[in-house]
This record gives C-alpha cells, structure tokens and sequence, in this order.
C-alpha cells in the first residue's frame, strides 16, 4: 500500500489531542443520560449531585472540550500530512497549547465538580462562578492561541518555501478556520477579562450584563462554525476519496470557506433577538447577514452531493439516480459521515427558524433549541468527527479498521441516528408545546399544560430519556471503537484519506489568498454591525447588576 506515514512526533501529538477529546465524550455522555432521565421523573438524583452541574459538565464537555481538542488533534495531524511534517519549535508551540488546554480543562472541570461553578457552558452574568473556573476557560483559550499560532506559521512558512504552487485544500481550510477563531475569541476574551474575571474577584460590584452579552454571542455564533467548519472539511478534503470521486470544485470550496469568515461573525444578535436593550434595526440588519452565512452551507450540500453522483457516474451508474447505489454504504468511514449529513438537513432548516425574528419568539429557551443544536453540532459535527476517527486513529498508531470493527461502527452509526432521531424529535416537540430548556424535573403543581409534556407519543420526556439511553448507548460503543483502534487492533497500513480536484485547480484565483483582504472585510463587517449598538449599550447602560450563585 502506499500509504504515507506522519513524522512519528506530529503523530503522537495529534494522538493525544484526540484521547483526551474521547475522554471527553465519555464523561459527557454520562452527564447526558442521567440529565435525560431526570427530566422523564424516571430517576432522583443523589443529594450530593446537582441537575445544574450536570448539564454545565455536559455542555463544557461534549460542546467546548471534545470539538476543540478534535479539531486540534485533525488540524495538526492533516496539517503535517498534506504540508510536511512539523517544525520543532512549532511542534513546541503546539504542545505548550495542549498542555495548557488540558490544565485549563482540568481547573474548570474541578470548579464544575465542586459546585463552584454551575454557570452552564454558556456562563453568562450574573450568573458567578469562581475566578479558576473563569482561568481555566482563558487558559484553553490561550493554548488554542499558541497551537494555532504555531500551525499557521507551518502554514506559511510553506507558502514561503513554494513560492507559486497552490497551497493544498486542507491548509487553506485550516487557515480559515483558524482565522476566523482568533477573531471570534476576541469577545469572550473581552468579557471574560475585564467583567467576569473581575466581578468573581470582588474587583467590580456591579456589570453590564447587556454588554457581556452581546460579547460572548459575537464569539458564540462563529463558535458554531468553529465546529462546523472543521466537518465541512472531512468532507471536502477525504469523502471523495473515500467514495473514489474528486473534490467537486477545488476553487467553489475555497470560496464557501471565505464566506464564513466574512458572514458568520457580525450576526450574534440572532441569539438575542428578546433582549430588549438593542434596537430593532440593528437585529434586522444582523438576522440579514446570519441568511447570507447559510450560503456556503448550501454551496458544501451542492457540492457534496455533486461529488457523489461523480463518483457513482465514474463507476458505470446510469439513471437520473443510478449513482446513489454506487455509493460505499458498508463503509463506515462513508456511511457515517452520510448520516451526519443527513441530520444537517432539518438541523439547518432549524436554523432558519430560529432566526426568523417571529418565529424565535415561540422556540426560544425551550426544548426545541436544545432538540436544534442536538441535531447540529450533536450529530453532523460529531458523527462527521466519529467517522473521521476510524481512518485518523488507526493512521496515527500504525494499526488497522478490521472488517469486524467496521461493521460494529455501522451498528454504532445506527444507534446514533436512531437514538438521536428519537431524542431530538421529542425535544422539537416538548419545545413547540413550551416545555423550557435548562429546567429539571418539574411538573409545575402539576398545571396541565406541564402534565402534557408526560403524555403525548412524540411530545413525551419519557420518549426524550429512551432516545437518550439509546444515544448513551451508541456513545460507549464509540468509546470502546476508540480505545480498539487505539491500543487493540492489529497493527497495518492505514491510509489517510486526501482527495483531489476534479478541475485544474489552478484556477483559483490568487486572491483567495490574499488574508490581509478577508480579514480587513471581516473586521469592516464587524464593525458596521455592532459599534453602534454597543457604543449605546455602554453610554446608556442601565445601573449595574450584582453577581449571583443561584445554586
Ligand atoms: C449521550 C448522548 C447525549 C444525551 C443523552 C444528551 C442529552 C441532553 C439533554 C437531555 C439535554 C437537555 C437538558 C436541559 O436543557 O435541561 C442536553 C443539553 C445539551 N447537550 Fe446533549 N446529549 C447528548 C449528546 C450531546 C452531544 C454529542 C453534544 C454536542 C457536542 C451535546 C450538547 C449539548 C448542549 C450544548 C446542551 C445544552 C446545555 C445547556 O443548555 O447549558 N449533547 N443534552
Ligand atoms: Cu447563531
């Protein structure tokens, strides 16, 4: 086999970003199944164990620590495949990032564990944790700053090195993402540092709860791209080899990429559209933009599905959808990254929803946002990342996806989509009927509006936990997977999974490269966004709020 090996050291570095990440889902999962089983009044909790705590661990874990540990561990494992292997001193860089992500992780898991820090993963104010939770939180911030510093010199240290060529898929994809993460982390940096820091310090009295806010969701919707870009990169960059096509369009692909970074940071507003300290011009302008950032989405769902029916066409399909047999289903590395995709569809027409000023009035802060996000980030980003984890891991330790394990992956890939299928639609629907997110057990004097949210086929919290159990399930299988191909399954030739452009690639043109400019855009869009609103949120600002520990 041909198959090219990684430096021996980027490979173990990336490695250890991605055990940690499983730890992660480990921890989370459990966090998740007892959650889904305190809503159903199936179980009680311990006293000595909090519904809050448990959702703030949930959340940190599965939404913050597994995505951003992943993505490193693909980021710097891609990276040295398809651009060489690291350079000491960034290999260097990027071990001080993982150690002070881990650090980071650990202090604020402690604080969690402790009940010092039931703030949910969101931690908005009031709402006070103590200051090592906030620490712990800037510290990950900060390895992610280090590490990626360090990929992104690998990055043009290369360009430097290759003057003319253009630079591989990956790279300009890592490139992207990492551009648009530095500049979304500058408003959680912000609150966090100089209103959240300081008031769990006993520096402040009082905060500015609209403008913390109003910083932490100008981080938080580009946070869901964070995620999601890493995804749409597995399946740019190796699903068409793994379906034996070509990247559909190598130039469209970099495009949609641009698009994001310019799109996906001035629309935080969409998650504040009840709040009423920002006039409603400025959350229709936003609402504006966040339609434009579903542009690129739906240039990744052409494309992908424009690859397929390549891929089918090449293999001798014929028929309007001949292709569709073509396609590698006893695959696991396909099939779950199909059935990711597929949750993508109603998780992105969710989306749309949820942005529509009206209709966010009815599914704000219930269930239906939580069913949302579950079929979001909770499938098509972490399906696309399990599916990735049967070619990356193996190709990391030097050992091989066995036929046997590949079909236990399909059986997992099954219990994913029907416990998630199970769970998130009786969220939609407990939402639609105003069933509230982030709320234990209750039955509110058993009120019958509440004592429905018992009794329906769909609109059930029993239904939600059984659907949870089943996903619990589907994760510990995973977690086994993981540890197999990690430390279990025989040692062979695994092969990374890079696809080529259909096209002659060349054409791109060159100003895609050009950062300085989309980075100058961006800021531009930033700024004609929220200056105003925020300029009238500080000159205006109501008296100031005292901190809380509501736990
Ligand atoms: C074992 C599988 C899972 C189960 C059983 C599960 C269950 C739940 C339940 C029942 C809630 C709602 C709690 C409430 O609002 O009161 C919840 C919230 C949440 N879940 Fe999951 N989930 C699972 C996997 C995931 C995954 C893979 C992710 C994303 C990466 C995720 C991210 C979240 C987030 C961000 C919240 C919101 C936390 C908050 O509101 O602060 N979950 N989950
Ligand atoms: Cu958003």
């Amino acid at each position: 086999m041909n198959t090219i090996k990684l430096n021996p050291n980027d490979a173990k570095l990336g490695l250890a970003h991605i055990l940690v990440s499983f730890a992660a889902v480990f921890l989370g999962a459990i966090a998740g199944l007892l959650q889904g089983l305190v809503r159903a009044g199936l179980i009680t909790l311990p006293s000595w164990l909090d519904y809050y705590e448990l959702l703030t661990a949930h959340g940190v874990l599965l939404a913050l620590v597994f995505t951003t540990l992943f993505i490193f561990g693909y980021f710097i494992s891609g990276l040295s495949r398809s651009m060489g292997e690291l350079s000491v001193g960034e290999r260097k860089m990027a071990w001080i990032g993982y150690w002070l992500m881990i650090i980071g992780v650990a202090m604020a898991a402690t604080m969690i564990l402790t009940k010092q820090a039931s703030v949910l993963f969101t931690f908005y104010l009031p709402l006070k944790a103590s200051p090592f939770y906030y620490l712990g939180l800037a510290l990950v911030i900060i390895g992610t700053y280090i590490s990626g510093s360090g990929l992104l010199h690998h990055y043009f240290t290369w360009r430097k090195n290759n003057p003319g060529e253009r630079t591989p898929l990956f790279g300009f994809m890592m490139v992207s993402t990492l551009i648009l993460w530095f500049i979304a982390c500058l408003g959680v940096v912000t609150t966090v540092t100089f209103q959240m820091l300081p008031l769990s310090l006993g520096l402040i009295e009082t905060v500015n709860i609209e403008l913390s806010r109003t910083l932490f969701w100008y981080f938080g919707h580009p946070l869901v791209y964070f995620w999601l870009m890493p995804a749409y990169m597995i399946w740019y960059t190796s699903i068409p080899k793994i379906v034996g096509g070509k990247v559909f369009s190598d130039t469209l692909a970099r495009f949609s990429f641009i698009l994001f970074i310019i799109f996906s940071m001035p629309v935080g507003f969409h998650h504040q559209l009840t709040e009423p300290g920002i006039p409603n011009a400025w959350k229709f302008l936003q609402v504006v933009l966040t339609f434009m950032v579903v542009i690129p989405s739906l240039i990744t769902a052409f494309s992908m599905f424009a690859t397929f029916e390549g891929a089918g066409r090449a293999k001798g399909a014929t028929g309007l959808f001949g292709w569709f047999k073509k396609l590698p289903w006893g695959d696991v590395r396909f099939f779950a990254t199909f059935m990711a995709m597929l949750f993508f569809i109603p998780g992105g027409i969710g989306g749309l929803i949820n942005a529509s000023y009206q209709l966010n009035t009815t599914v704000h802060n219930t269930l239906w946002i939580v069913g949302h996000f579950h079929i979001t980030v909770g499938t098509p980003v972490i399906l696309t990342f399990f599916a990735a984890a049967y070619w990356l891991i193996p190709y990391l330790t030097g050992r091989k996806l066995t036929p046997a394990m590949n079909k236990f992956g399909m059986f997992q890939t099954v219990l994913w989509t029907i416990g998630m299928f199970i769970m998130s639609t009786a969220q939609h629907v407990l939402g639609l009927f105003g069933a509230p997110r982030r709320t234990s057990y209750t039955t509110y004097g058993d009120h019958p509006t509440a004592l429905e949210w018992l009794d329906g086929l769909f609109s059930n919290y029993v239904t939600m936990a059984i659907g949870g159990t089943i996903l619990f399930t589907a994760a510990m299988m995973m977690i086994y997977i993981v540890i197999h191909l990690a430390f279990i399954a025989p040692k062979g030739d695994t092969a990374y999974p890079l696809a080529e452009a259909a096209e002659d690639a060349s054409t791109a043109p060159k100003v895609f490269e050009n950062w300085k400019l989309w980075i100058l855009i961006s800021f531009t869009v930033i700024l004609i966004a929220y200056t105003i609103p925020i300029v009238d949120m500080i000159m205006h600002a109501p008296p100031g709020a005292p901190g809380w520990k509501t736990w």
